[in-house]
Formats: structure tokens, C-alpha cells, sequence
């Protein structure tokens, strides 16, 4: 008997042009997915992201058998279900019957390590292959970085733009600049017509999902319902179109606006169904394109966007996997707080935390200058081990996954990585969050108060953090004129702000509402 490849699809890689399919034909290969505990539990993963992923896997080899290939599929509450992804291919395997198993690269390293590893013991090869749904492959990073002290996106991403000819004109940037991000600042007024990001009412294998995420994990964090977001390529293209057509005109000028109780604004919400492989990245960036030559978006919403996918998204995956496993338990600032209870249960006076942690709760959501400038700040202000913040991340998002949200996390938010990824550490006081949002005007807390009573947390901690770091951070010339304002602060000012932030870290420490 012929013997036939055994490909593994993961809960990521939702694409039919993934490169695992293309290397076997449908006549030689049995495909094998799994939803399995190890994968569900790693972290307290939000209970909608667990029902979005095994979803997604279900329609997605609902496809796959309708178009011919043989599959099959282990569910969660399978009775013979073997709990992870490598032991479900070694069950497979005992089978009988395989030449080899081929699985494309998975995005997480400690999957990697736990394939490579276990196969040593297998009597067939295991095949690894690139997973090549990325503009830039890990050779075209290395090639990118090696030799430059200082990384910065902004240069990698000028490369991509080079590489994908996206809004190019010859070899020049389509309106004469690389980069509209000055335009890109404005803060949101409430009355300004808000869309809303698609929404699909749950069919039956979504039901079926929903109620074994509730019996089987129910104890996860989150709300699991109302549960709206796309299960198949079908419904995420509409979803880009939805976008496209009510949201991208607006996402540039308001990109790092937050408006009390609108979660969404102008932001996509396709992370979730590019990170598993729903959408491609680059078909995503081509429709956005499109809508800007055909005058339906300006050139500001159009290169934000794309940049967002061809740079920051390309250039965190690089960072990931040119780090390596230890990146994770970078900490360069030393800090060792634990992580706020709140962070669970959204529970605090601060408006700003409580929007973006309470829409986490109810939508496995925030956007960028939430996770940024609200909660990933105030995680780095007062210190918290950065591994904790990680986790967090990890768990709480519909589109975490570590290769994009560790970098995020560990270099962009936390300065863990001590300015590899990021020229300096992303931290503000309370007046950036009102400047950007409308936050302030219903807190408990005062912003323009600076100390004392009522006074906004933000702004004592924030000084609190730079004197704290300042022998680390001190000679970073783009906080030289934080640190000369610091130096030239009156003595009783600088003493207030201090005992002030003392005064919150110690009702932090002491659980007390804050
Ligand atoms: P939009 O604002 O509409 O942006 C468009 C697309 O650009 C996104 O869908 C996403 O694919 C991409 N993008 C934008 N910014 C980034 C970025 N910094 N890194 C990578 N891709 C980006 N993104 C994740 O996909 N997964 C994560 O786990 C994740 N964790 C984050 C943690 C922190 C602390 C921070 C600061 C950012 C994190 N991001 C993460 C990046 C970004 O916040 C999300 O991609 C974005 O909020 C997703 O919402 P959206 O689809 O509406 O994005
Ligand atoms: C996120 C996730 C979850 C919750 N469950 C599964 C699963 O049961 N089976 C599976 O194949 N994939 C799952 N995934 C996605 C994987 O965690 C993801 O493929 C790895 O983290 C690599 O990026």
C-alpha cells in the first residue's frame, strides 16, 4: 500500500494556500486537526477567542472535505481525545500507514520546540515547513537586521514597501512620503458618525462551539456571548469590506483616538481573522489600496493602515523569532510587581482602565492606543514584572497569539527588550489620555489635579517611573527633555509627586480600590 502524508493543520493556519497543502495532493494525504486542552489552557485564554478558534477550525475543514480532501477532525469533548497536538499526531501515527508529517512552521515557539523534540522518536520524518503568509521571511529580516545597532520599524517598513510595490508610484511613495502619521493624531468627538464592525449571527456549528466552550471552559476569562464575530473566509471578507467601505476613510485621522464606551471607532477588528489565517495580509493591504485609487479613502487612511500589516505586523514577527524563547523573560527595567487584580475584573475609578479593561472583558478587544498608552502604560508605571503583562495579553485577546503579541508586549509596551524594538519607552501621564480621549471628563480622578487627593494616578506615576529608571533611561536622548524638565521642577513639587505615587503603589500593593 501507497503510504500517505499525515499534514497537520493548526487553529492559525486557516488558509487553503497554507504551505503544508500545497506540498501533498488530495489523493496521498490524510489532513489531521485538533482541538485539544493543552492548546485552550496555556493561558486563561478569553472564552470568545476559544469559541472563535474552534469555529473557525470547524467550517474550515467543513471546506476542506467538501473539496475533496480527507480529514480528520478530533473535538474537544472527543471521549479518546489525547489533551495536546502532538500527542493527537502520534495517535495518528500509530495507526499506521505514513510516509512523513508535514505541518507549516507554527507561529509559537514553544511549538516548534515541542514538534521538533517529540519527533526525534518518530519512525517517519517530520517536515517543517516556511510559513510563507508573510511579506518578509525570517532570511529577509535576519538579512534586514543584521549589521544595524538600532532596529526601527519605520526603515524595515520603507523595505516592505519596496518589496510589495504597495502604494509605490515607480520608486517613490505614492504622495511623496513614506509615512502621513502626522495627520494621524486627532482626537475623536462622540458625534461623529461611529460604524460598527460587522457582526454574524452564530449557525449551528457555532452553537454547538459556544455551548462546549461554556460546559467544558467555562471558567475562562471573559464574556462568551453575545458572540458576533466571522467564523469563515466568507464572512471575514465581508467583514474587510464592511471596513473598508464605513471605517478606512476615517481610521487614519483617528487612529489613536479613545472615546468612552466606543470600543471600535474606526479600527478594523480583522487582527483576529488575519492572525488565524482567515484573511491574508496582503489581500487585506491590496483592498485597502484599491479603495484609495478608486478615491474611496484618502491617502492617509490608506498608508496607515497598510503600514500597520506590511510594518508593524511584519516587524514584530521579526523581532519574535530573531529573539528566540528568551525573549519573554526580558525585564530590562527590573520590575517585579505583580499584576493588579483589576487587570481581571476591570474594577477600578480610573475611567480610561476600566473602558479598556471592561471591553476586553466583553469583546476580547481593545485597540492599539488602549493596550499602548492605557493599559500596557500603566502596567510599566508601576512596575509589573513584564512576564505578567504577557500573559495577560495572551489571554484576553480574540488575536493573541506570542509571535505578535509578545513583541508587542515585552518591547513595545514595556520597554522589557531595554529600546531594541522601540527607540524609547511608550510612557504618558494623564494628560496624553485626555488630550486623545474624553475619559477624563467622567473620572473619579482629576487629570489636571497633579498630587493629593482625587488626583489622576497617571501623572505622579508617571515621574514616579522615569526617577525611578532614571539610571537607565536618563541617557536616552529622546527623554532628554523629560529628564531637564524633571531637573528643573521645584524641590516640594518633585517630593510631592513622589510621596504621591508611593501613596498609590501602596494601595495597590494592599489590593485597595483604585
Ligand atoms: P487596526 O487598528 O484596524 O489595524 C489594522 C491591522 O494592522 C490590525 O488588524 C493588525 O493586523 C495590524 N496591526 C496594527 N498594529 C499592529 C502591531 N503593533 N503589531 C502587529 N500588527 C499590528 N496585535 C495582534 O494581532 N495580536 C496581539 O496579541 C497584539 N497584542 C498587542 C499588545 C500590546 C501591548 C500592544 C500595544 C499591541 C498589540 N497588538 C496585537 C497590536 C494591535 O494593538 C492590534 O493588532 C490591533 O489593536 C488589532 O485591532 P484591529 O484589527 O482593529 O487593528
Ligand atoms: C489558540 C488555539 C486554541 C485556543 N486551540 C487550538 C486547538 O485546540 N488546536 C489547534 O490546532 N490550535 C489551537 N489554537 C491555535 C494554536 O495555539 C496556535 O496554532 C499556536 O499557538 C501557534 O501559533
Amino acid at each position: 500500500m501507497t503510504k500517505r502524508d499525515l499534514v497537520l493543520i493548526l487553529g492559525d493556519q486557516l488558509s487553503t494556500g497554507i504551505s503544508s497543502l500545497r506540498k501533498t495532493d488530495q489523493g496521498r494525504a490524510l489532513l489531521l486537526m485538533a482541538e485539544v486542552a493543552e492548546e485552550a489552557a496555556y493561558v486563561w485564554h478569553h472564552k470568545k477567542k476559544l469559541a472563535f478558534v474552534f469555529s473557525a477550525m470547524r467550517h474550515f475543514a467543513q471546506e476542506l472535505e467538501a473539496a475533496g480532501w480527507d480529514l480528520r477532525y478530533v473535538r474537544l469533548d472527543d471521549a479518546d481525545n489525547r489533551g495536546s497536538l502532538v500527542a493527537e499526531v502520534e495517535a495518528e501515527l500509530e495507526r499506521g500507514g505514513y510516509r512523513r508529517v508535514l505541518l507549516t512552521e507554527p507561529g509559537e515557539l514553544r511549538l516548534v520546540e515541542a514538534f521538533n523534540d517529540a519527533s526525534r522518536q518518530w519512525d517517519v520524518p517530520l517536515e517543517m515547513l516556511e510559513d510563507d503568509r508573510f511579506c518578509a521571511s525570517h532570511d529577509d529580516f535576519e538579512d534586514w537586521a543584521d549589521g544595524r545597532v538600532q532596529f526601527r520599524m519605520e526603515y524595515f517598513y520603507r523595505q516592505m514597501r519596496r518589496k510589495t510595490g504597495l502604494l509605490m508610484s515607480g520608486d517613490a511613495p505614492e504622495g511623496g512620503q513614506w509615512n502621513f502619521d502626522a495627520e494621524n493624531r486627532a482626537p475623536a468627538k462622540p458625534d461623529l458618525f461611529m460604524p460598527r464592525p460587522m457582526r454574524f449571527e452564530p449557525d449551528e456549528t457555532t452553537r454547538d462551539v459556544l455551548g462546549m466552550v461554556e460546559r467544558k471552559l467555562g471558567d475562562h476569562f471573559g464574556n462568551l456571548e453575545p458572540f458576533w464575530f466571522a467564523c469563515t473566509r466568507v464572512q471575514a471578507l465581508e467583514a474587510l469590506d464592511g471596513f473598508v467601505e464605513d471605517a478606512l476613510p476615517r481610521f487614519g485621522t483617528y487612529q489613536d483616538a479613545m472615546l468612552d464606551g466606543e470600543p471600535f471607532l474606526y479600527h478594523s477588528v480583522l487582527s483576529l481573522y488575519i492572525n488565524a489565517g482567515l484573511l491574508g495580509p496582503m489581500e487585506v493591504c491590496r483592498r485597502v489600496e484599491r479603495a484609495y485609487c478608486e478615491g474611496a479613502a484618502p491617502l492617509n487612511a490608506a498608508e496607515g493602515f497598510i503600514r500597520q500589516i506590511i510594518g508593524w505586523r511584519e516587524y514584530m514577527r521579526g523581532i519574535y523569532w530573531l529573539n528566540g524563547a528568551g525573549y519573554t523573560e526580558r525585564n530590562y527595567l527590573g520590575a517585579t510587581r505583580d499584576l493588579p487584580t483589576f487587570y481581571w475584573t476591570g474594577e477600578t475609578d480610573m475611567r480610561c482602565m476600566a473602558n479598556a479593561i471592561g471591553q476586553t472583558i466583553e469583546e476580547a478587544y481593545a485597540h492599539h492606543i488602549q493596550r499602548l498608552m492605557v493599559t500596557g502604560n500603566f502596567a510599566m508605571l508601576v512596575g509589573v514584572e513584564p512576564r505578567q503583562v504577557h500573559e495577560w495579553f495572551l489571554a484576553v485577546y480574540a488575536d493573541a497569539y506570542e509571535w505578535v503579541e509578545a513583541p508587542n508586549v515585552i518591547g513595545m509596551s514595556q520597554f522589557a527588550d531595554g529600546g531594541q524594538l522601540g527607540s524609547k519607552p511608550y510612557a504618558a501621564g494623564g494628560n496624553y489620555i485626555n488630550k486623545m480621549s474624553d475619559h477624563c471628563k467622567r473620572c473619579r480622578y482629576s487629570v489636571t489635579r497633579k498630587t493629593g487627593e482625587g488626583a489622576c494616578p497617571f501623572n505622579a506615576l508617571y515621574w514616579d517611573f522615569l526617577t525611578r529608571n532614571a539610571g537607565k533611561l536618563r541617557g536616552n536622548a529622546r527623554l532628554a527633555r523629560v529628564y531637564s524638565a524633571w531637573d528643573r521642577m521645584k524641590e516640594d513639587s518633585k517630593e510631592a509627586y513622589k510621596a504621591h505615587a508611593r501613596e498609590v503603589l501602596a494601595r495597590l500593593d494592599k489590593g485597595e480600590r483604585l
